[in-house]
């Protein structure tokens, strides 16, 4: 095999996204790895956890922004490695598509489509995004209204972002196309189901070399 493929799960709050991160992780198993964004786990990622479960916790929407971006560069050697080197599959918990949506969604002057995307701009691409949408707000879910920006009309308009962001960063050849996948009323086996049916032919086509795809 050559590299390994990069399959992104993006979505709004509590869409499913870490459930089906998970469980598409396990079908790959052992051949794949698990990431997550933020990653709180560094230094970085510290900051950003006390930035969304802190609400006095302030800090100016450009840096959390740059803070939100630094934490995916400073694990690039990794997921460079796992994919090349290791020739692994990487199934990601959000990603650049995230970042970019949430931060147009505050509507601060100057941090427009541009800015946001900048410091994200040579990030490894994935080879496929699977955009998880519910008709239905997620609000109900376990776990929703703990954290920032966990609140029903934000969430609209962050949903409103990412089409803005995926219309923006589409390639003209569809290479790193987004599937978007309606999981209103559907239970997580049949979620489950319909991610795999996109990302199969995916993970099981060869690439013709270990070049990585960026933004
Ligand atoms: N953020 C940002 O601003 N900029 C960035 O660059 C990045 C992120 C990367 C934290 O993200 C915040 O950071 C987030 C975006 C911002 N904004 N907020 N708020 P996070 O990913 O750490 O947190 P999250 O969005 O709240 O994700 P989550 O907690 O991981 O939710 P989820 O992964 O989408 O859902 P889940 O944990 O899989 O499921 C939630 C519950 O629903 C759980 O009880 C499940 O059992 C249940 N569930 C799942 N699927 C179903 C179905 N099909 N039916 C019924 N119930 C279900």
């Amino acid at each position: 095999m050559t590299r390994g493929k990069f399959i992104l799960i993006e979505g709004l709050d509590r869409a499913g996204k870490t459930t089906q991160v998970n469980r598409l992780y396990e079908r790959l198993s052992p051949n794949s790895e698990s990431m997550k964004f933020p990653e709180r786990s560094t230094q970085i990622g510290g900051l950003i956890n006390e930035y969304l479960t802190n609400k006095s916790f302030q800090m100016p929407d450009q840096t959390i922004h740059l803070l939100f971006s630094s934490n995916r560069w400073e694990r690039q050697e990794y997921i460079e490695k796992t994919l090349v080197t290791d020739k692994k599959h990487i199934v990601m918990d959000r990603y650049v598509y995230s970042g970019i949506a949430y931060s147009l969604a505050k509507e601060v002057d100057g941090m427009d489509f541009d800015w946001c995307f900048g410091c994200d701009k040579g990030l490894i691409r994935p080879d496929m995004t699977v955009f998880l949408v519910n008709s239905k707000s997620n609000d109900n879910r376990e776990g929703f209204g703990k954290e920032r920006y966990e609140q029903k009309c934000f969430q609209e308009k962050v949903h409103e972002k990412f089409d803005i962001t995926f219309q923006k960063l589409a390639t003209k050849d569809n290479t790193s196309p987004v599937q978007i996948i309606d999981v209103t009323d559907k239970s997580i086996t049949e979620v489950e189901e319909l991610i795999w049916k996109v990302v199969e032919p995916v993970v099981g086509a060869k690439s013709a070399s270990n070049q990585l795809l960026r933004f």
